[in-house]
């Protein structure tokens, strides 16, 4: 069985990490070269950057971070946030991201899932999908949660991996930054439509609640909240998921 993968994630705006919840209330969590570094040394196997700036400035800066995280890191890095166009994927890729995500942007073009598959391959576009509970289903949000834009999620997620997505980031926009759980059900309905890595996000606070997302489909569990405010570490968690049978890769002791 493939090992399943632990996740921090790094949301920054003007070139420091932000949190909140639902996407909403920021607070400051901290500069992210030093806690990029820091969970990479408690055994996080990727980091995913989310460039949540509101203006162009903030943008421009988000660059000058990512190579600043890639000059302090060796694990596989994602970054997305304001990703329209292919030489914005290229700009990141070049700064030293490994894969981008694309949420947004390819809700309303979603040609541009395929241009980045074709150029640099599958296996570097993450569709990030942020989903909202509605009568029926979910829903598709984009623009960091203010456009509830009526397209069902599951039918979204089927539409972005047949455009060549090779990974999906769903996010509970509900459940973000609450340390309830993941929603289970969504990952669960999301899981049995594509046939792609899932990254389960929004929500979880415990080794629990990151059990429940593996058994409900995730191939990976993403967190930001718990770890930027020292509620758990990296190495803990993993050690608490490997106790529980999950089969996570555990960081070398040094002798
Ligand atoms: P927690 O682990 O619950 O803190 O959330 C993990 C993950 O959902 C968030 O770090 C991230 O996806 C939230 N996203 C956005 C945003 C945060 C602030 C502003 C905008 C966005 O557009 O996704």
């Amino acid at each position: 069985m493939l090992t399943k993968r632990v996740i921090p994630c790094l949301d920054i705006r003007d070139g420091r990490i932000v949190k909140g919840t639902s996407f909403a209330n920021l607070r400051d969590a901290g500069d992210p070269v030093e806690r990029a570094a820091a969970y990479e040394a408690q055994g996080a196997d990727e980091l995913v950057v989310l460039d949540v700036s509101a203006t162009p400035d903030g943008r421009e800066a988000a660059l000058h971070t990512v190579e600043a995280i890639r000059r302090a890191i060796s694990i596989p890095l994602t970054v997305g946030g304001g990703v329209r166009t292919i030489a914005h994927a290229r700009a990141l890729l070049e700064a030293g991201a490994d894969k981008v995500g694309v949420n947004s942007a390819a809700v309303e073009r979603p040609e541009l899932i395929t241009e980045i598959a074709q150029r640099m391959g599958a296996q570097c576009v993450v569709l990030a999908i942020d989903a909202a509970r509605s009568a029926s289903s979910w829903e598709v949000v984009t623009r960091s949660g203010t456009n509830r834009t009526g397209i069902d999620a599951l039918e979204w997620a089927c539409t972005g991996v047949a455009a060549g997505a090779g990974e999906i980031l769903l996010t509970s926009f509900d459940e973000d930054g609450r340390g309830n759980g993941y929603d289970l059900q969504l990952i669960r309905a999301i899981s049995g439509v594509v046939n792609v890595s899932i990254i389960a996000s929004g929500g979880a606070s415990t080794a629990t609640h990151m059990v429940d997302g593996f058994e409900a489909g995730a191939d990976a569990v993403l967190a930001a909240s718990i770890f930027h405010d020292g509620v758990t570490s990296v190495g803990e968690l993993k050690e608490q998921l490997r106790a529980a049978g999950v089969p996570v890769r555990m960081m070398e002791v040094e002798p």
